[in-house]
């Protein structure tokens, strides 16, 4: 009997300290100062200087008038010149889209102005940076909202020269879409070697939307995804719209 009692005494002892281990490890643990992933980097180390202002007190247009009007703009981030270092474009809904060189060492330098990419539109949406033309040089595609109240523009293409300046090309390539535009995504549905684009758009509902489920069949020219299909191997510059056809693929 005085056996059993020293041996469960013992145990009780042994389960104890082992709790009280695993309590202090714990202790220690929650204590250790836990390490951020990121680092926010000031603006004056970057010389990264942007802000996407939309005035609230704009009785003209406003989110009553555009339901998408706090959506926000876009950002793109590539190697536009080659030489490792990742470059920065983004787009303002209202104010001039900026295009920052990477200068190594997280800084960066605003050549907006000199590579001629601020934008043509007043209501910028998104960027896509893809070598649209296929020749190893990154172009930026800028999508836009155009004939909807005072709005006035078109999705815009900028190619890349190679001497960091671009032109703008969106008609010569067939790609200066007018509508709702949100983003453009480039890849080669089609397996030909070149990059073909999905264009994702957003709508603005009318009274006349809310009719028959039959009008989902019929296109807008403004609203709905569109598909278009880069015939350069085909021989042409050019992207032409297979949207009806690509539902059928
Ligand atoms: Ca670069
Ligand atoms: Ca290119
Ligand atoms: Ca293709």
């Amino acid at each position: 009997m005085n056996n059993l009692k020293i041996n469960c005494t013992i145990k009780c002892f042994i389960d104890r300290k082992l709790i009280l281990i695993l309590i202090m490890g714990l202790l220690l643990i929650s204590c250790k100062k836990s390490t951020p992933l990121f680092s926010l980097l000031a603006a004056d180390k970057t010389g990264i200087r942007f802000e996407n202002s939309l005035p609230v007190s704009d009785t003209g247009f406003n989110i009553l008038d555009y339901l998408y009007y706090f959506n926000g703009g876009g950002v793109a981030a590539g190697d536009i010149n080659n030489d490792g270092l990742t470059d920065i474009y983004l787009t303002s809904n209202i104010g001039s889209n900026k295009l920052y060189l990477n200068k190594g060492n997280l800084t960066f330098e605003d050549i907006t102005e000199k590579a001629g990419v601020k934008g043509l539109s007043n209501w910028k949406t998104g960027v896509t940076m893809a070598d649209v033309n296929g020749d190893g040089l990154l172009d930026i595609y800028v999508c836009a909202v155009g004939r909807y109240k005072h709005l006035k523009g078109r999705n815009e293409l900028y190619i890349n020269n190679g001497n960091l300046s671009f032109t703008e090309s969106a008609e010569t390539y067939g790609l200066a879409v007018t509508a709702f535009s949100t983003q453009a995504s480039f890849f080669d549905y089609d397996k030909d070697g070149d990059l073909d684009m999905f264009l994702v758009c957003h709508s603005v509902h009318s009274v006349e939307s809310y009719k028959s489920v039959d009008q989902r069949k019929l296109d807008s020219p403004e609203s709905g995804d569109k598909l278009f299909k880069n015939e350069q191997k085909e021989g042409e510059f050019h992207f032409k719209e297979v949207t009806r056809q690509g539902r059928h693929l």
